[in-house]
């Protein structure tokens, strides 16, 4: 039995407000969708940001429309679980993929966590903000304990393991995933990474597209944007990765200004020659210039021949205050916001809060971070209401995740067996 593995399509992004980087996301979305058809596995998995909003462009819709009934076509099917992009937390809300259920998308969601492919089950949890990730260990945990039930099992999650997330971003760490899937199936981090872990392997494909231009990286040109596709006939998982080429390049150039006729004839030559315009990242360096003029003289040179330019300049003197700035990372907000936290209150659940809202505030996410900040006073304050025996019925109607996960745990199996009534055998494989 094989599937592909896909995550992080972020469908409806616009890099630096271009048009045409919308198109390429759909682009290279569609040149997946073709590759994983013509790889002729059994079933998908997409392991989230599906959408690069919560309330995605017609347009974005659209492309994801087209590539389901594409798949349906092939007898495909498609299971997928909503990442930190396009789900949305307000209990009740529903999010965009909601609307592809009845034509085909097997989401993988709070009501329904747990499916089954022949003998291989597929479970998963929606993605879990980091001041919640008490819900989320929960919810592995209780997943866990169906897996040694299957022959194979899959584990569908989106969320950053520690290992593979800057210092105070992740939500978990590798040590408190559960041990005992064949699969981990991420999302979360643009990255590729392919690790043994437990008894079998995790992987992130990582983003399909640069969604952002860091994502240009050592890792992107070792293993290219793109999927696996698994194999799961065997005692450990085989992991193929199949690199999808992009639309268009992304060239990172650095000039010295002493030599800055010559370096910009080289990189004008460079990309003269490609089929799409690039996306390009220079740096002019060294050297006693006026930025002003530097640009005016780059924009004219080769401003024809790139969709975005946004040189960044460093000559040999730069303003005393500059550099300051340039010394002080602590300017990024995410940095000061946590140490003012830190400071404050000293407890890592409030700066994991402070988070939580940071991300969801500056992307206008109210509803989320209302949300967010409800669940956790329900659980931080909440609990010692518990612990006095004020009131253990609204106990009851509390929407923990655990809740939820309990409570259709059981209901999930039935549908699931009810939908594959065969038996499940060996000889699937
Ligand atoms: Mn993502």
């Amino acid at each position: 039995m094989r599937f592909a593995h896909l995550s992080d399509s972020h469908l409806g992004s616009r890099q630096f407000g271009l048009l045409e980087r919308e198109t390429d996301f759909y682009d290279v979305f569609a040149r997946n969708i073709d590759k994983i058809i013509e790889k002729d596995v059994d079933f998908v998995i997409h392991s989230g940001d599906l959408f690069d909003n919560n309330r995605p462009s017609t347009e974005a819709l659209l492309a994801f429309q087209k590539a389901l009934l594409r798949l349906n076509e092939a007898k495909i099917p498609i299971y997928a679980v909503a990442g930190n992009h396009d789900s949305i937390l307000r209990k009740g809300a529903l999010p965009p993929q909601v609307l592809f259920k009845d034509i085909g998308l097997k989401l993988i969601s709070d009501n329904h966590p747990m499916y089954t492919e022949g003998p291989v089950l597929i479970c998963g949890v929606r993605y879990v903000p980091s001041s919640q990730s008490r819900a989320l260990k929960s919810a592995y945990d209780q997943l866990s304990k169906m897996a040694d039930k299957y022959l194979k099992s899959i584990l569908v999650s989106h969320q950053g393991i520690d290992k593979w997330m800057h210092e105070d971003t992740h939500e978990i760490e590798l040590s408190q995933m559960p041990k005992n899937f064949d699969y981990y199936a991420m999302g979360h981090v643009h990255n590729y990474v392919e690790e043994d872990f437990g008894k079998g392997k995790l992987v992130y494909p990582g983003s399909m597209e640069i969604w952002r231009t860091s994502e240009s990286n050592e890792n992107f040109r070792e293993f290219g944007k793109g999927f696996v596709v698994v194999d799961l006939s065997y005692d450990k998982p085989q992991v193929e990765r199949v690199k999808i080429d992009l639309p268009r390049e992304f060239v990172r150039a650095v000039i010295d200004y002493n030599k800055f006729e010559e370096g910009l004839r080289d990189v004008k030559e460079k990309i003269q020659s490609m089929d799409n315009k690039p996306m390009l990242d220079l740096t002019i360096a060294g050297g006693d210039f006026d930025s002003a003029d530097v640009y005016e003289t780059i924009k004219e040179s080769i401003g024809d021949n790139v969709l975005n330019l946004r040189p960044s300049f460093k000559p040999d003197k730069v303003l005393e205050e500059e550099r300051i700035i340039d010394e002080n990372k602590i300017l990024d907000p995410r940095t000061l916001l946590q140490k003012r936290v830190r400071e404050k209150y000293g407890k890592e659940e409030v700066n994991k809060l402070s988070i939580d809202l940071l991300d969801n505030l500056s992307v206008g996410r109210i509803d989320d971070a209302k949300f967010i900040s409800d669940r956790f006073y329900s659980q931080h304050y909440f609990d010692e209401v518990k612990s006095n025996e004020l009131n253990n019925d609204k106990l009851e109607e509390s929407d923990s995740l655990d809740d939820y996960l309990d409570k259709n745990l059981d209901d999930s199996i039935e549908d699931s067996k009810n939908e594959k009534s065969k038996q499940i055998s060996f000889d699937d494989f």
